[in-house]
């Protein structure tokens, strides 16, 4: 069209979109212009939500501006990319974000000052996208941030869901659940692209024929179809012009299938098939770490899979190239098992719609697509029925009996009459009925496949995938260390910390190079230093305070010791095992004389973190620790010596309050469950120790910040099984503080103890699965020291600024980087005003 046109019209165009500037004035300008017309409110008639609204529209507009620069630049340079295949994206808040990552803050914080508002209230208006369950999806939103900071041309991609994680609200000390319907005032951070509309089919059968060479080919005709629709959500790099992209799918009704419906007289056939298509992305599903095996989930991961699909070959195709350089242009990235049909589905678009033999389309798919594993639990593995996911899926179906028949020969090849090999290592488990083993289905469609730390990538190694590294070799089976954004994770949460860093260093290089924190250690000895960095420690602990007040109308001491576990709430974790210490802490002050309680080191502790919904246990876990709590608050002979609470609703923008407050956090997992954890770097990353065990990324903390500067405590990994074994069968007696913790929750110290007998009954000598008692008394031993040591301010504040200091390898800057040079095999390519560099 432009080349139609007269130099005159493309001159104006070019002189009208320009960018708009971000001088203060402009900024302000923008912010009443869209209170007047998009808002259409009068400008004085204003609340801190439309305020917010206001702000956010303005924000949008100059990210946008950025995603189009970006976008259409890469488009013209094609260079290889990498798609982030994602079910979750927890995203959290997004203003406060943007902003700080754009470097407009403030700017915009000025702005809306002199018009008469609290910029944090205004920040604090947002609601969170809580697309995600934990950590799972919070790493897939720092690894976008460090791909878009980094300049690496990536997408993500997922699905929109109208519902996210569900809101959790305390009654009478248990957990229950309330819909998260985040979209009611509309979402200023996506950008709906209707025209972009894919036909999903589900069902139906497979045609086959014989074509002219006489080559079987098989066809797919779908009983039915629904829309997948594209909204795109900016992610801003921070100090890069940037701006990537995270396309996620709505579901919606065909146009053609309802009408035929229609057509045939059947309305309300109709309305129903229009009301099972939206369905399938209405819902995020709660649980984490445990296999639901719902239908609505495998549609879910079809649908998102396939439509991801279909716009990454349609993106590739526009190039001319051949079928054969696809794995130079894309890379893919299985965000866990979720997303392993996107392998059956490019082998299928390949041989059936390309045309491509076999064994050229599968050395496509597997120079294609990596792996992340993120568990070693059983209860987590995805399997999949055969006969539901044939009724869905046949062809499909047919494709992985053929993959895994190619397979299990080569196996057998290499691995001659080995029948227990083959079972083990087969894609299909031959249960009744069959299972779809989607971690073997990840593995054998993947060239690389990754844990999430260490310990993790090694124990996989030696337990779920052992047979798979002898039959593959090591080297497809590598480690990449979870990282976490310093920009959200200090920069953001903790914005006075991360101005006394850069004020110390000389500069805010630490924020792209955080190793560069390196430069604190030589203030340690500094008291003036410690000073100002237990002051803002303080600080933190008071705007904790005040959210405690507000959340669980308890009033705690910013001068106790904040003693804090925020996570998932699982059996894995101990959360228990925490509680039952509480207890055990409670009855030991109730045991004291005055004089006693004059040495004992006053604690706040908190807990936060949801629990799957259909998982009694964990719910148990909560109503015991708002029993505890009810009982020890309003204890006058313990008064601010202990003070229990359970924050209710935990989320991304709870964590940003709760981060930068810990004197100390808890990572007390069972040695190998916990494949990395990333709050224990959030937390040190942010001055709080952490007391937890050897596992996960616990282990290179350590390595990074010494032994000095952190409580370990518990069994190691390779002690777990012979634990568990002894405990079986060799009538190992519970350890005797725990026995008097149970004993007192027993006699109905804390609610009616009826209501715990099954939670006190997975302790029950024989089943300690998770290996409390065999932990406890070594974790009572690792509290003490935490009490001695806190004791030392001086020497306290030292331990904190050695923890950031040396956090620099938990950057999710370095763990993208390291998958983009040793899986991806990408580049970064710079955003600049016209045309592109290669960097
Ligand atoms: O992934 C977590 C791990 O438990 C944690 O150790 C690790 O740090 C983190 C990032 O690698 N795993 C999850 O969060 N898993 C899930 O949320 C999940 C969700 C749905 C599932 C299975 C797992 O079907």
């Amino acid at each position: 069209e432009k080349a139609k046109w007269p130099k005159e019209t493309v001159q104006l165009w070019e002189q009208l979109s320009k960018k708009e500037a971000n001088d203060l004035h402009t900024i302000q300008k923008s912010i009443v212009h869209h209170v007047t017309t998009t808002l259409a409110r009068a400008a004085y008639n204003m609340d801190n939500f439309s305020a917010y609204q206001a702000v956010a529209l303005s924000t949008r507009d100059r990210l946008i501006s950025r995603w189009n620069e970006t976008q259409g630049q890469l488009s013209k340079a094609d260079p290889k990319r990498v798609y982030y295949l994602s079910l979750e994206f927890l995203l959290g808040r997004s203003m406060d974000n943007a902003l700080l990552n754009m470097g407009l803050k403030g700017v915009y914080s000025q702005g809306v000052e002199q018009l008469g508002f609290n910029m944090e209230d205004v920040i604090e208006s947002e609601v969170d996208a809580a697309l995600g369950n934990g950590g799972l999806g919070r790493l897939a939103a720092c690894y976008m941030d460090s791909l878009a900071t980094l300049d690496y041309p990536a997408w993500g991609y997922g699905l929109r869901y109208n519902y996210g994680i569900f809101q959790q609200r305390i009654v009478d000390g248990y957990q229950t659940e309330y819909p998260d319907y985040w979209l009611n005032f509309d979402n200023p951070w996506e950008l709906p692209r209707l025209d972009i509309s894919i036909p999903i089919g589900f069902g139906g059968h497979v045609q086959t024929t014989q074509d002219e060479y006489g080559v079987t080919r098989h066809n797919w005709i779908p009983a039915n179809s629904v829309q997948a629709i594209a909204y795109d959500v900016p992610i801003p790099g921070y100090g890069t012009e940037n701006c990537n992209n995270i396309r996620l799918w709505r579901s919606k009704p065909t146009r053609v299938f309802d009408l035929t419906s229609f057509n045939e007289g059947n309305y309300e056939k109709s309305v129903e098939d229009a009301t099972q298509a939206e369905k399938i992305t209405s819902v995020l599903y709660p649980n984490d770490n445990t296999m639901a095996g719902k239908e609505l989930r495998l549609k879910q991961q079809y649908f998102w899979t396939a439509a991801s699909l279909y716009d990454i070959m349609r993106r590739f195709k526009k190039s001319m190239r051949e079928w054969s350089d696809f794995p130079d242009q894309v890379a893919i990235q299985l965000n866990d098992t979720h997303p392993t049909l996107a392998i059956v589905e490019l082998q299928r678009l390949l041989v059936d719609e390309e045309m491509l033999s076999w064994d050229d389309a599968w050395d496509i798919v597997t120079r294609t697509f990596a792996f992340t594993n993120h568990t070693v639990l059983p209860e987590a593995m995805e399997k999949w029925s055969v006969p539901m996911f044939e009724y869905l899926l046949p062809r499909h179906l047919q494709i992985i009996f053929d993959i895994n028949l190619f397979f299990l020969q080569k196996v057998e090849k290499k691995f001659p009459n080995d029948r227990g090999l083959l079972n083990r290592m087969s894609i299909i488990e031959e249960a009744q009925p069959q299972q779809i083993r989607m971690a073997h289905l990840a593995v054998v469609g993947s060239h690389k496949v990754n844990g999430v730390a260490a310990l993790h990538s090694d124990l996989i190694k030696k337990t779920i995938f052992h047979d798979f590294v002898d039959y593959y070799g090591e080297e497809k089976f590598v480690n990449k260390t979870n990282g976490i954004t310093p920009r959200r994770w200090l920069h953001q949460a903790n914005p006075q910390l991360s101005a006394l860093i850069t004020e110390t260093l000389g500069n805010d290089r630490w924020l792209k190079e955080l190793s560069q924190l390196r430069g604190l250690d030589k203030k340690v000895e500094n008291a003036e230093f410690r000073k100002k960095w237990t002051a803002i420690k303080r600080l933190n602990k008071v705007r904790l305070a005040e959210l405690i007040k507000t959340r669980c109308d308890v009033e705690v001491s910013p001068d106790a010791l904040f003693d804090i576990q925020v996570k998932r709430i699982h059996e894995y974790k101990r959360q228990f095992m925490n509680i039952l210490y509480v207890i055990h802490r409670y009855r030991t002050i109730k045991s004291m004389t005055a004089a006693q309680k004059a040495s004992v080191q006053p604690r706040v502790v908190v807990f936060g973190g949801k629990a799957a919904p259909g998982y009694y246990i964990a719910k148990l876990v909560i109503k015991l620790i708002n029993s505890v709590a009810a009982v020890v608050n309003q204890d006058p002979a313990v008064g601010d010596l202990l003070k229990v609470v359970f924050v209710p609703d935990y989320n991304v923008s709870v964590a940003e309050i709760i981060v930068p407050a810990s004197d100390i956090s808890q990572h007390i997992s069972t040695a190998g469950t916990e494949a990395s954890g990333t709050s224990n770097m959030k937390f040190v990353l942010n001055g709080g120790l952490i007391i937890g065990t050897m596992d996960g990324a616990n282990i290179e903390i350590l390595e990074e910040i010494g032994e000095d500067n952190i409580f370990i405590f518990g069994c190691l990994a390779d002690e777990v099984e012979d634990l568990r074994h002894a405990q079986r069968y060799r009538n190992v007696p519970m350890d005797p503080a725990l026995q008097g913790v149970i004993s007192a929750i027993e006699r109905g110290t804390f609610d009616d103890p009826k209501i715990y007998q099954p939670l006190i009954s997975t302790l029950t000598v024989g089943k300690d699965f998770y290996l409390i008692s065999a932990d406890f008394a070594s974790y009572i031993a690792a509290n003490q020291q935490v009490d001695a040591a806190y004791k030392d301010q001086e020497e306290w504040a030292k331990k904190s600024i050695r923890c950031t200091a040396n956090m620099g390898k938990f950057s999710s800057d370095r763990a993208v980087k390291e998958y983009a040079d040793q899986i991806w095999n990408i580049k970064p390519i710079s955003v600049v005003d016209e045309g592109y560099l290669q960097a």
